[in-house]
């Protein structure tokens, strides 16, 4: 059955999740990334200070210097991480056929002939519910679809479709062909091959002698024909959580406050995906850097918060060695669905009264809207110092 490919992709993403929640910062050039003073990096940053230069990956301070009245913030990943899974939640009410390619982007396959309406109809209520600039391509293939979605940024919908190729895809740039970065590109540009037209004029052979068996693949490509499947996602198999702390941890109690934290977070991930988890496991990077990991089965699967912090304090108990710790991981497998809640113990309803309430909280703000108490007072202390 031939399909309408749409790639979804939100604008600069974490920038503009930023820009939402302070709307003083609407319009402004915003820069989130790493700390300028430690060699930190751009992760991104909104368009008005893609205008004076700035891009991912770039040094902190370069992007400081090209434009000095940016705003800079640091990267708030649980937060976009929520954002990125609401996304994704609006989107499987679309379709099922979802191939997620990263934090902020994926494919979706529709019934042929309903792609532009349906991307209309996605971006609409990713806007309203989210309040988030989402730019889609629509066509045929992924090849087109992704080039169509680069065409229609920021913030717009655009499709390409494959009786278009030579009107439009074939006087863009090679490198927005996949497998054509920027060594690929000066490579060809050597050649004189700067346009797609050009590698579809340009001889098999002599393609071949300049980027290898990779040229077929460029040919077919520069043709709009593109047969590569939508990848669905695998059925999880764990879930993890970990920290890398900015500095030598020596307190094993805030370990411990951690643990509980990343457990809860664990136990709240399992709970919404009615699941259970018969294994836990601990990570801890050793003073000399070494990777550390202990793992035990229960008889019977649990996702209950307190159920997997015990099994994973005390793995950190038997593995832990002597301080420092540089991190800390936590993981659950042997997934199964959940069992059905038998009689509760008025203990054991007192408790799942406070987990429900949580569990709510975190929905609505949010996985790390409930920091466990131990933990902000170990926060307030200054653990990072021997
Ligand atoms: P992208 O989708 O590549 O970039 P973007 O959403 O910021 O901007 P646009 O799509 O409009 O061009 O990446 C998604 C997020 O991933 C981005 O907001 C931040 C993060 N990211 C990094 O942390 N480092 C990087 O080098 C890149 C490219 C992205
Ligand atoms: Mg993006």
């Amino acid at each position: 059955m031939s399909c309408d490919i749409l790639l979804c992709d939100l604008d600069a993403f974490f920038a503009t999740v930023e820009q939402r929640d302070n709307p003083e910062l609407m319009g402004k050039p915003v820069i989130v990334g790493g700390d300028p003073g430690s060699r930190g990096v751009v992760s991104t940053c909104s368009y008005e200070a893609r205008r004076y230069g700035v891009s991912s990956s770039m040094p902190m301070k370069k992007a400081r210097k090209l434009c000095p009245t940016a705003v800079i913030l640091p990267v708030n990943m649980p937060k976009y991480k929520e954002m990125s899974g609401r996304v994704l939640d609006i989107f499987k009410e679309f379709t099922p056929d979802i191939e997620k390619v990263s934090i902020d982007e994926a494919y979706l396959a529709v019934k042929a002939g309903t792609g532009l309406k349906t991307a209309r109809k996605i971006r609409f209520v990713v806007q309203k519910r989210l309040k988030l600039p989402l730019s889609i391509g629509v066509s045929s293939n992924k090849l087109l679809a992704k080039i169509a979605c680069s065409l229609a940024k920021p913030d717009n919908i655009k499709a390409l479709w494959p009786k278009e190729t030579e009107k439009t895809l074939w006087l863009l740039p090679v490198k927005v062909l996949p497998g054509v970065g920027p060594v690929t590109e000066q490579k060809l540009n050597l050649f004189g091959i700067k346009t797609v037209g050009d590698i579809v004029s340009f001889p098999l052979g002599a393609l071949e002698n300049i980027v290898g068996s990779h040229a077929i693949n460029l040919k077919e490509y520069a043709h709009g024909r593109d047969d590569r499947k939508l990848e669905f996602a695998r059925e999880r198999k764990s879930y993890s959580e970990e920290i890398t702390f900015p500095r030598d941890i020596y307190e094993k109690d805030y370990i411990l406050a951690v643990i509980h934290d990343l457990s809860g977070e664990l136990g709240y991930r399992l709970r919404s995906k009615g699941l259970e988890a018969r294994t836990v496991a601990v990570k801890l990077r050793l003073p000399d850097l070494s990777i550390k990991t202990r793992s035990a089965t229960m008889a019977g699967a649990t996702a209950g918060d307190e159920k997997i912090y015990a099994i994973a304090a005390d793995l950190f108990d038997r593995c832990c060695g002597k301080p420092p710790w540089r991190l800390v991981g936590v993981r659950v497998s042997g997934l199964e669905k959940g069992s059905q809640l038998t009689l509760f113990s008025e203990e054991n309803k007192k408790k799942e009264k406070i987990r429900l309430v949580l569990d709510m909280l975190r929905q609505r703000y949010g996985p790390n809207a409930v920091f466990k108490g131990r933990r902000l007072f170990m926060m307030k202390k200054d653990v990072f110092d021997p």
